[in-house]
Order: C-alpha cells, then sequence, then structure tokens
C-alpha cells in the first residue's frame, strides 16, 4: 500500500489530521490497533476549547456538537465552604463547548469514513521504519502481513505507542513531573447540580463536578495514583462526592445509577523536539497534562492544525519551512498549557507533604483568583484557550 501520509492512532490527533489533510487534497491512511466499537466508546475528555469547537464547525464536523454540545461561559470554584463564580464569557468575552471527546471521534469517524477515509481498526504489531528516508508502517491487518509506504508518518498514538520508542535514543529529550495523586472518575446518571462546571478544594482531596447532556453527570475525586477501584462501590463513591462538594447549590448533588468508572494517574510530559526526520508527533504521543486544565483533547486538536498545515504548504509549493518549524511552534503552546495544567493542579489537590501553611497558600490563591479581575482574566484567557488563528 502506498499514501502520502501514514498515520498511526484514530483517536483525536490521528482522526482530525486524517479530515484536515483531505480538507487541503493530501491523502492518508490511518491504522488503530483497537476496534471502532472501542474508540468510539472510550471515555475522556470533556471541554472543547472555543477556538477548537469553532475548528470542527468550520471543517464540517461539528454539527452534531452544535446541536448536543453545552456552551459554558464560565466555571465555579468551590473553597472554604463557598462557592465563587468565573465569568469567561464577561472576562474574555468567550466560553467553552462541553462535549465528549468519544463524539468528536464518533462525529470524525463518521465523516471520514463517508469522504472516502481509509481507517484500518484492530492492526497489529505496528512498527514504523525509514524515518529519515522512506517511511513504512509495518502491520498486521486482518492475519495478514501489510507494509505501508508513506512520504511522512504522524505519531499520533497516544502516550503509550510505538512511534516516540521508535525514535534512536538520544534524540528526544523528555520533560516529566509525576504526581502523587490520581483521579477517579465516573459517569452517571443523573440531573446535574450546577449548569457550570465546580472544581472543588477540600480537605479530604479535589473533586469535580462535570457533564455530559442533561441527563449525564460526570464527577472525580482525587485518590491514590493506583487505586484499586474494586474498594469503591458506588455508596462509598458517592459519599465521598458528597462529603467533598459541599459548598452552596453543590449540597444538592443528585445519585444515579453509574455508568462507567476508571482510575486515572497524572502526570505533566513533553519530548522536545516532537519530530525525527519525517515522523512528526502530535498528541499525547508528544506531550501529557494533568487532566485538570481540561487542555490535552485541545492540545492534540492544535498540533495537528498546525501540521495539516505544514503538509498543504509542502505538497502545495514544495516549501518544508512549516514543516520545520512544526515542533518550535507546537511547542510554545505546549508548554503554556503544561504551566496552567500544573498551576491548576497544584493550586487544587491535597499532596501527601501538604500541610498547614500549602492548605493557607492554596486559599489564599484561590481567594486571589475568585476576587481580582486580573487574575480571574488570566485564568479564563487560558482557560477558553488560547487565541489561535484557524
Ligand atoms: P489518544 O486519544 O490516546 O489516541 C491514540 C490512539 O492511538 C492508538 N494506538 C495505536 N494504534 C496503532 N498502533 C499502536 N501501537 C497504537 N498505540 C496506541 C490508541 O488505541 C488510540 O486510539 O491520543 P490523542 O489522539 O493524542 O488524544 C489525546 C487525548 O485523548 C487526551 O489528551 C485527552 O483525553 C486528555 N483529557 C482531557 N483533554 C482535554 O482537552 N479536556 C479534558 O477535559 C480532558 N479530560 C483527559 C480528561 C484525559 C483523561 N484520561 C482518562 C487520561 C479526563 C481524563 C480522565
Ligand atoms: C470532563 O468533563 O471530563 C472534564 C472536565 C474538566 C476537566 C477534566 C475533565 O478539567
Amino acid at each position: 500500500m502506498r499514501t502520502q501520509v501514514g498515520i498511526v492512532g484514530a483517536g483525536p490527533a490521528g482522526l482530525m489530521l486524517s479530515h484536515l489533510l483531505y480538507l487541503d487534497g493530501i491523502k492518508s491512511v490511518i491504522v488503530e490497533n483497537r476496534s471502532r466499537e472501542y474508540v468510539e466508546a472510550r471515555i475522556r475528555a470533556g471541554v472543547l476549547e472555543h477556538w477548537a469547537a469553532d475548528l470542527l464547525v468550520h471543517t464540517g464536523v461539528g454539527e452534531r456538537m452544535q446541536r448536543e454540545g453545552l456552551v459554558h461561559g464560565g466555571i465555579h470554584f468551590s473553597f472554604n465552604d463557598e462557592l465563587r463564580h468565573i465569568d469567561f464569557k464577561a472576562l474574555v468575552g468567550k466560553g467553552i463547548l462541553v462535549y465528549g471527546q468519544h463524539e468528536v471521534v464518533k462525529d470524525v469517524i463518521t465523516r471520514r469514513l463517508a469522504d472516502g477515509g481509509q481507517i484500518l481498526f484492530e492492526v497489529n504489531n505496528v512498527c514504523v521504519e525509514g524515518l529519515t528516508g522512506a517511511p513504512k508502517i509495518r502491520f498486521q491487518h486482518a492475519g495478514r502481513a501489510q507494509e505501508l509506504d508513506c512520504d511522512f508518518i504522524g505519531g499520533c498514538d497516544g502516550f503509550h505507542g510505538v512511534c516516540r520508542p521508535s525514535v534512536p535514543n538520544g534524540v528526544l529529550t523528555g520533560y516529566e513531573r509525576e504526581y502523587p495523586f490520581g483521579w477517579l472518575g465516573i459517569l452517571a446518571q443523573a440531573r446535574p447540580v450546577s449548569e457550570e462546571l465546580i472544581y472543588c478544594l477540600h480537605p479530604r482531596g479535589f473533586a469535580l463536578f462535570s457533564m455530559r447532556s442533561p441527563e449525564l453527570v460526570r464527577l472525580y475525586i482525587q485518590c491514590a495514583p493506583d487505586e484499586d477501584i474494586a474498594q469503591w462501590p458506588d455508596q462509598k463513591i458517592w459519599r465521598e462526592l458528597h462529603a467533598r462538594l459541599a459548598a452552596g447549590k453543590s449540597r444538592e448533588l443528585a445519585e444515579g445509577p453509574l455508568i462507567e468508572r476508571g482510575v486515572t494517574a497524572m502526570r505533566s510530559f513533553v519530548v522536545e523536539p516532537m519530530q525525527y526526520g519525517r515522523l512528526f508527533l502530535a498528541g499525547d504521543s508528544a506531550h501529557i497534562v494533568p487532566p485538570t486544565g481540561a487542555k490535552g483533547m485541545n492540545l492534540a486538536l492544535a498540533d495537528v492544525l498546525m501540521l495539516s498545515r505544514g503538509f498543504a504548504d509542502y505538497y502545495r509549493t514544495g516549501r518544508s519551512d512549516r514543516l520545520d518549524a512544526y515542533s518550535a511552534t507546537c511547542l510554545r503552546r505546549v508548554w503554556k498549557a503544561q504551566r496552567f495544567s500544573w498551576w491548576m493542579t497544584q493550586m487544587l489537590h491535597i499532596g501527601p507533604r501538604h500541610n498547614a501553611f500549602d492548605r493557607k497558600r492554596q486559599l489564599a490563591e484561590l481567594d486571589y483568583v475568585t476576587s481580582s479581575e486580573a487574575a480571574a482574566r488570566s485564568l479564563a484567557e487560558n482557560y477558553v484557550g488560547l487565541p489561535l488563528d484557524i
């Protein structure tokens, strides 16, 4: 098989890259090791930055999102038994869109297939070769060994993928921080207690109230990074959520049947550069953020927008300036999102060495960002997404 851009991974990065390339008349093939059903059901992120929602609309995959997504004009912080609001619309004139990542994945897969796109699901033993010369993706599909020759490879295979580890030792520099806590997340059939998200700092640990629809809530509580979910019967999860989300209207948190549950460890991670020869890393394969800033899916989309522009220039004019600048261009945004995600995380979680000083400092910080217009505007600017020309 031969294509122009071979893409490993059918998450938001790989799918959107393939879609953007198609709109620019560039051919691509995606290889994905999971099934279509699996990737379409994988519950993850829920917040689209302002420009990211616009991107989906402008490129023709935002129709269902516009119908079903929830426009939010701000968020709440809960601390010291108080609920305080940050009004993004008033501060920066923009909001965010709450729409599940798996819904974005479904919408882009549907569109890719309708446009004749090739997504090979359930492939095995993927490996990438010839990264500085003639790139090739080898894999097994439907029991047969296959080779895909391409001009470039999009490494969109997430944090545990094969693309990043295929770069020779010594080329990439990794920057990393692990956090001594994780998130236990649930999806439940219940009525949202608030119209907007609630980020909560509580002496028992962080909690987050979010949602997916007027009937589905998404909730998280801080836990150990290796927390055993089997030790958390439904009753215990709800008890903990009620204990932490106890300020203002969040006291009336409604319970409902759990549809999904899981534990996520938290880490900050970046590799530099995000390119090796003809392999370009995008999304979680190049960087991970703790979910507190709601940035992961958005960064993945920003990367592939930049990458698609680089490929478009290359195939239209033969010039590679934009492709050569890909890594540096993305990393400027990536590091700002890293900073913001780390900052939100340290403001809202309780670490093992947390003492009375840390508690006072966190409360002062939350009081500051919710009472100083300058501080609130900075938070709002980052949360809705730093400007990106789409
Ligand atoms: P993905 O989504 O991990 O997709 C990678 C794809 O590659 C496939 N793959 C392979 N395919 C072929 N061969 C191999 N060897 C392969 N190895 C892997 C995988 O099966 C998969 O389909 O990466 P991508 O596309 O870069 O997208 C990144 C996002 O998924 C991620 O950053 C976000 O989910 C992070 N995240 C959030 N991001 C936000 O922007 N806003 C949020 O509100 C938000 N909340 C979250 C989150 C992530 C969470 N978890 C579970 C980590 C909340 C949580 C709890
Ligand atoms: C979610 O709705 O899943 C969500 C929202 C905000 C975050 C993380 C996750 O910061």
